[in-house]
């Protein structure tokens, strides 16, 4: 009988999981007991369950291995009996979701910080997926933060450290250990939704050229096989294919600021038909055409809008949502197909319930996340084939696509400004100081900008009716536009206050404009309200999406 052994630990004050789990520095993680403390707190929490299986697996980040280590004593001497691990620790977010639900586990544990930069002195993070592949809801996650103030111990079993490498069963005494190939049921998956005949035909041609940025990060296995190998992308395809165990230096984060050189290729001659990049744990994507940047949430409006050319969804969609501070577009699309379109609070896993209840079957982010009912997270590879599909089935540019599409209807001119790494005190002075505004702002009129309304976003689920409160300041105006500030709930230094700017525009004469210049009023309005630049002394947002 394997020896199950009761360890004596100190709580941590500092384990509530943000947006998507809990994201800290890997020294924060390295303290004694730290990892274990919160593996305890998880399998603490949950409620007994006859199914013992568990996905384990991570974005292949500095801390990734060690970390399946400890995870599996811990699982094991918690009576976990089985476990579905992708090689070398490795799965992506979406694949890991997907393993979920193919098998029928429990659940599974998620090792990554997403698109934050990765090594010894950088970013680690791990989250819990429910049965149904999703993040953990919030009831869940308030549980495993309240069990981790109290906890005083944990068990953990003496199993020896597994190979991670090879693929194949292993089994030690009633322990089931499958390593698997991570890419194999996620690229099934993706055949059984696009038309990969086509897509063949027209990439292995070179009629359409592509170029995916991989950012040394998780997709590149997937990428990979799925572009080059089954889709016959020439080699070269697919940058960055590596993972690296520090993304090689850089913030696996697509957008144009941290893949800077893939978005300023599609500037120039050289250009390929269609750009795209994904980030560290692969939910995220970015969409570009030669010339032209497709924001997420247009991305998510123009996949709507097409999903009957792709042959997954071409039976219909029940509905669509996007998080609050996405930009309405998707709203437009929603409205004249007559469909149900849900907002939701910023994080994946509020989407959750509304594709479990089939009330939504597209959803996505500003931040860069588009996803639908195909797995329960968002899916950086799936909108990339999604747009193949729509470029290869409509004969088009990218920039065509995106033009007609705003000719139908309409631009939801769009930016978002972050601040990161603001004192705390300072960033939560700022949401305060925005709250104490917001009873008198209604009808002032700013310019040619009239406040429409001026409120704090509370959600209420519309399936299981939990109230989710104080998800973002927004202040709406009587032309439609929006300005909306959050504090992230991902970062791991200090606060990042995030401003999101929004404006409709009808008159196609004027699409084509620079949304930094089309929204230069409305950018000043926003410090007017939070006063970021003045309280802080800095001039210009750290990032600009
Ligand atoms: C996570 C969540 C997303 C959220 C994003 C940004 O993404 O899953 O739903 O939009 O963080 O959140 P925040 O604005 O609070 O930083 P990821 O890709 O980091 O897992």
């Amino acid at each position: 009988m394997m020896q199950i052994n009761t360890i004596q630990t100190q709580a941590y004050a500092d384990q509530k999981p943000g947006t998507s789990g809990l994201r800290k520095k890997v020294k924060a993680f390295q303290q004694a007991h730290y990892l274990a403390n919160f593996v305890q707190s998880i399998f603490s929490s949950l409620d007994a369950s006859d199914n013992k299986t568990l996905v384990i697996g991570g974005d292949g980040r500095y801390f990734n291995r060690d970390a399946i280590q400890i995870i599996l004593k811990i699982a094991v001497a918690n009576g976990f009996t089985d476990f579905i691990i992708g090689q070398g620790g490795l799965l992506s977010t979406p694949a890991a979701s997907h393993l979920i639900r193919k098998y029928k586990t429990l659940g599974g544990l998620i090792l990554s910080a997403s698109h934050n930069p990765g090594g010894p002195d950088e970013d680690f993070g791990i989250k819990y997926n429910i049965s149904n592949g999703g993040p953990a809801p919030e009831q869940y996650t308030d549980a495993f933060f309240a069990y981790s103030k109290t906890i005083t111990e944990y068990k953990s079993a003496d199993l020896p450290d597994i190979d991670l490498d090879n693929i194949g069963e292993q089994q030690i005494e009633n322990i089931n250990i499958r390593i698997i190939d991570p890419v194999d049921d996620y690229a099934e998956l993706m055949r059984s939704l696009f038309d990969f005949n086509l897509l063949k035909q027209v990439i292995s041609s070179g009629k359409l050229t592509l170029r995916f940025d991989a950012m040394h990060a998780i997709t590149g296995p997937y990428a990979t096989r799925i572009l080059q190998d089954i889709l016959g992308a020439p080699a070269g395809s697919v940058i960055n294919e590596i993972p690296l165990e520090d993304f090689g230096g850089h913030h696996p984060d697509p957008n144009l600021a941290h893949a800077k050189e893939l978005a300023d290729l599609m500037f120039t001659p050289d250009a390929p038909d269609f750009a795209a990049a994904s980030d560290g744990d692969g939910d995220r994507n970015m969409i570009l055409g030669s010339n032209i940047f497709v924001t997420p949430s247009d991305s998510l409006a123009i996949i709507a809008a097409n999903a009957h050319l792709v042959p997954g969804y071409a039976s219909g969609i029940s509905g669509v949502a996007r998080s609050m501070p996405t930009s309405q577009a998707v709203d437009r699309v929603a409205a004249k197909m007559q469909l149900p379109c849900f907002e939701t609070p910023t994080g994946w896993k509020f989407f959750g319930n509304l594709l479990d209840a089939d009330k939504i079957t597209l959803c996505g982010e500003e931040s860069f996340g588009t996803g639908s009912n195909h797995v329960r997270e968002k899916d950086g590879l799936w909108a990339v084939l999604f747009w193949l599909n729509i470029i290869a089935k409509k004969s088009q540019s990218v920039q065509q696509i995106v033009n007609e599409h705003w000719q139908e209807y309409g631009r939801d001119i769009y930016s978002r400004h972050d601040y990161e790494a603001v004192e705390s005190d300072i960033a939560n002075d700022i949401m305060d100081h925005l709250r104490n505004q917001l009873a008198t702002l209604k009808a002032q009129s700013f310019g040619v900008y009239t406040v429409k309304y001026a409120d704090e976003f509370s959600y209420t689920d519309p399936v299981d009716h939990s109230v989710s409160a104080q998800q973002g300041i927004r202040i709406g105006f009587e032309d439609g536009s929006r300005i909306i500030f959050r504090l992230s709930g991902t970062g791991t230094v200090g606060a990042t206050l995030r401003i999101y700017v929004e404006k409709y525009e009808a008159d196609a004469s004027k699409h084509n404009q620079d949304p930094q210049n089309a929204l230069a009023e409305l950018i000043d309005l926003a410090e007017q309200f939070c006063e970021i630049k003045k309280r802080t002394g800095r001039i210009e947002p750290t990032v600009i999406t």
